[in-house]
């Protein structure tokens, strides 16, 4: 089996890669990383391309001639997607153009996996919640509104061209590599750096009210195997624990993993100009069509995360952290 991955080099993409190479069916494994990228991805082939750059794409996929891919390239953060939507939507809607035009070309049989998000819902009432795939679509920043069209790009190749596409809406995840982007990693590298004496014992936090449905990233990726499989074409899925947590609670778990005596204190420019209070997810369809359930514990997952921030911090001595 050849497997491309692309956003191969990215948080999701790294672990998957791990996966597929830990797993017992061996497969080929290429992945598409941006021209000069120096990501170190053992058993991995690595192509470079732009994901901008649609002949760069379709070079990569003819040499890789996948049987299934996971696209995973993204610009991935909501709170950037407010800073330049036009690259946000370049990468997100015209990226994927380009990988399913050179498909169509190259690799027309293959399976694909698109992966969106729970943002495309938007503000759902708590009575719509756990929120299913039939909820409406009412996305409410340019990265939610760039998943939408990615999904319907998607359904369109599965419709118009017979591809064997299958969709996520995939809630949040993290763990270990997660940047800090994302509040509960930028929690952990603050907590690590305090730890380490490199700045002052004082956390610095967004909106600590909204409720997330967090799921392991190695959950995740689970999901996505099983879901390129034996997913229906064009079916779209939510990957999600079904489980919600309130942000301030995923702080307090992160503080009481350290001994360091930690302040917390407000920063207005962590807040989102729109912020959903609650998403939280029904994962039945991705059971009932895969079997799937997420397997590790919340504290693992915390745990692992602050670990890896420890360690990136500690190699980094006064270098600068990998974000
Ligand atoms: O920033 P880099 O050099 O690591 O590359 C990122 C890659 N990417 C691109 N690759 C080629 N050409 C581009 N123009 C381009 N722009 C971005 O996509 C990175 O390796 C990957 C995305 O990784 P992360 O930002 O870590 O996202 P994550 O969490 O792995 O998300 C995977 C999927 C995305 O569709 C998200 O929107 C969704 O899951 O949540």
């Amino acid at each position: 089996m050849r497997v491309l991955l692309t956003g191969a080099a990215g948080f999701v993409g790294r672990h998957l890669a791990k996966a597929l190479s830990d797993a017992t069916a061996p497969s080929t494994l290429f992945g598409i990383v941006r021209p000069g990228s120096r990501a170190d991805l053992p058993g991995v082939t690595r192509l470079e391309a732009d994901i901008e750059d649609a002949a760069a794409v379709a070079g990569a996929v003819a040499e890789a001639r996948p049987d299934r891919v996971f696209h995973l390239a993204a610009q991935s953060s909501p709170t950037e997607s407010w800073r330049d939507p036009a690259a946000t939507v370049r990468v997100n809607v015209l990226g994927l153009v380009h990988v399913l035009e050179a498909l169509r070309r190259h690799a027309e049989g293959a399976r694909v996996l698109v992966v969106g998000s729970a943002e495309e819902y938007g503000a759902v009432p708590e009575a719509r919640q756990p929120i299913d795939e039939d909820c409406p679509l009412r996305p409410a920043s340019p990265y939610a509104a760039s998943k939408v069209c990615q999904g319907y790009l998607a359904l369109q190749y599965a419709l118009g061209h017979g591809m064997a596409l299958v969709r996520t809406r995939t809630f949040n995840h993290t763990g270990p590599g997660r940047g800090e982007a994302f509040a509960e990693s930028s929690f952990a590298r603050q907590i690590a750096e305090i730890e380490a004496g490199r700045r002052p014992p004082r956390i610095r936090v967004g909106n600590l009210g909204a409720v997330r449905d967090f799921t392991d990233v190695r959950d995740v990726v689970s999901a996505y195997e099983r879901l390129i499989e034996t997913g229906t074409p064009g079916a779209v899925y939510n990957v999600c624990s079904g489980r919600g947590y309130r942000i301030q609670e995923i702080l307090e778990r992160l503080l009481a993993l350290s001994e360091a005596p930690i302040e917390v204190e407000v920063d207005p420019e962590r807040l989102r100009p729109v912020d959903v209070p609650r998403l939280v997810g029904d994962p039945g369809r991705l059971r009932q069509a895969t079997g799937w359930e997420p397997r590790v514990p919340l504290e693992r997952t915390l745990r692992d995360l602050l670990d890896d921030w420890r360690g990136r911090i500690a190699a980094s001595a006064t270098a600068p952290v990998r974000a």
